[in-house]
């Protein structure tokens, strides 16, 4: 059980604030409401950048580059420990700031910001590994030197589904590269980001690096985009704002877009059935589904179908949805808002109209508790086809659509039908079927025989309308630099 007065206190903190140059202020812009999830109850309210306090946020970003940008990089990585060990010692007051703005249960919450945590650690590490290369050259005398230099400001603009993670992946990338950054998070989760601001004045994190700037996307995330002096923007979200920000970047200027999803599972008839039943349930429903890389839609064996089906409905029935401040071991919480909610409902009622049939969940948890929360059912359709939307389009719920196969190859092909590539998952222990899919899934991410397609050394990003670029690894830090080849005429061995 929470201490409700530790939390408010944390909240009341952080109201209206915003994160310029090293400081702590109250916006002078309009308030704008910040709800709990799960009551209705408002939280608080959160400030909208005016234009001059997204100039000021900028300017401190970009004159705090000079200085940041040739600190040694054990200097940065430092920075960057002493972050992650306050963030990690103070886990559970972040975790609760989450849950209460999200509405995931708080042990979810913590364990995503013990990931921010490790972030932190993993990217301090390789500050201190960023190496160029000598490049061979075509006549005698002259070495060419592959340098990275970090690109400069970076406007980082994230989703509310991982406020934290989704938040930390840039900051980490970006202080360890030597870029600065103004960061603009979503409007349901403002205060997890705002928190993390509070660990990096803590941390001595120089004045200026890091800025924190509340407000809407469509405002103040815009303003970003457009400014002169933001030199990357770090974008994840959906697919429709990604483009959008494509689209109406007013200058030449790097952009990674980490986009939305529909992802595929597929399970062959060698598949170890109840691990496949296992994961299927966990990354259908996990953050109630509101995840890139949560499973969308299933491809199961027509000779293992059935009883698929009954195993995943009696894992999605086992499934524990409650207030997770008040039960933080609860399986789901409530859904973050309710556009994701009415979205959900609406491709259920989309695919039941089109023949599915319901094989758990479909309605919100009964009782006072739920009463004024997004709350609903894991649920699960079975007899999907591609003309419903719950197997072309995001969900973003828990909301998972099953449909039999008979050969992979046309599981395969059903599996890539959709304009997304983010993230793949197939169960098989047959080793022909293991390489088939591997090779054949059309996806920045396959997860065979585990669920948990993102690692931290290890790249993470989508393909096709899921996006350009990637976080993570090593991969991750590199698009934080620029690459300069210097020629160098020695004259030695002419
Ligand atoms: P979006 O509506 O796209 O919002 C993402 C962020 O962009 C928010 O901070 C939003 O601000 C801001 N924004 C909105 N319009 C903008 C504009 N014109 N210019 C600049 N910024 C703008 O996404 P969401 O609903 O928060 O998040 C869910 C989506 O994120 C899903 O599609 C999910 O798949 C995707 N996602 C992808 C990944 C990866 S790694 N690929 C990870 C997590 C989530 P407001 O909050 O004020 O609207």
């Amino acid at each position: 059980m929470h201490n409700n007065n530790s939390l408010s206190e944390s909240i009341t903190a952080l109201q209206g604030a915003l994160f310029i140059n090293g400081q702590f202020r109250q916006g002078a812009g309009p308030r704008l409401p910040v709800e709990n999830p799960a009551t209705g109850e408002v939280l608080g309210h959160i400030a909208s950048a005016t234009a001059q306090e997204i100039e000021e946020a900028v300017s401190a970003a970009h004159h705090a580059f000079a200085a940041w940008s040739r600190e040694l990089p054990k200097t940065r990585a430092s920075a960057l420990h002493r972050l992650g060990d306050l963030i990690s010692a103070d886990a559970l007051n972040m975790a609760q700031i989450m849950t209460a703005e999200q509405g995931k249960p708080v042990n979810e919450a913590k364990g995503e910001v013990l990931k921010l945590a490790e972030a932190c650690h993993f990217y301090a590490e390789e500050a201190t590994r960023v190496h160029g290369e000598i490049v061979p050259n075509d006549q005698p005398g002259f070495q060419s030197l592959v340098v990275r230099e970090p690109i400069g400001v970076v406007a980082a603009i994230t989703p509310w589904n991982y406020p934290a993670e989704l938040v930390g992946w840039k900051l980490c990338a970006s202080l360890a590269a030597g870029c600065t950054i103004v960061i603009k998070p979503a409007e349901l989760t403002p205060y997890t980001a705002l928190a993390i601001a509070q660990k990096c004045l803590e941390a001595g994190i120089p004045a200026g690096v890091v800025n924190v700037l509340t407000g809407q996307g469509s405002q103040v995330g815009q303003a970003l985009v457009e400014h002169p002096q933001v030199s990357k923007v770090a974008f994840t979200g959906s697919s429709a704002v990604g483009l959008h920000i494509q689209r109406t970047c007013p200058q030449v200027k790097r952009l990674s877009l980490e986009l939305g999803g529909n992802c595929p599972m597929v399970v062959t008839a060698s598949a170890d059935l109840d691990a496949a039943v296992k994961g299927a349930a966990r990354r259908s429903f996990r953050n109630c589904g509101q995840i890139c890389i949560a499973i969308n839609r299933i491809y199961v064996h027509r000779s293992i179908y059935p009883a698929f089906l009954s195993k995943l409905g009696a894992a999605a029935d086992a499934l524990s949805v409650h207030n997770g401040l008040e039960h933080p071991a609860a399986d789901l919480g409530a859904m973050a808002s309710a556009e994701p909610l009415n979205k959900t409902r609406a491709h259920l009622e989309d695919a039941l109209a089109k023949g599915a049939r319901l094989i758990a969940g479909g309605k919100a948890p009964e009782g006072a508790e739920y009463a004024n929360g997004h709350f609903m059912r894991p649920t699960v359709v079975a007899d999907c086809t591609h003309q419903m939307l719950v197997m072309s389009e995001e969900t973003f719920g828990p909301l998972v659509g099953v449909a039999p196969f008979d050969d992979l190859a046309e599981a395969i092909a059903l599996a890539n039908d959709t304009p997304y590539g983010l993230a793949s998952y197939a169960y098989a222990r047959d080793l022909t079927e293991i390489h088939t899919l591997s090779a054949g899934l059309d996806y920045g991410n396959v997860a065979i025989n585990n669920v948990d397609a993102g690692i931290m050394n290890a790249p993470y990003g989508g393909r096709k309308q899921s996006g350009v670029g990637y976080e993570h690894g090593r991969e991750g830090l590199l698009e934080y630099f620029n690459f300069k080849h210097v020629r160098l005429h020695h004259g030695v061995g002419n």
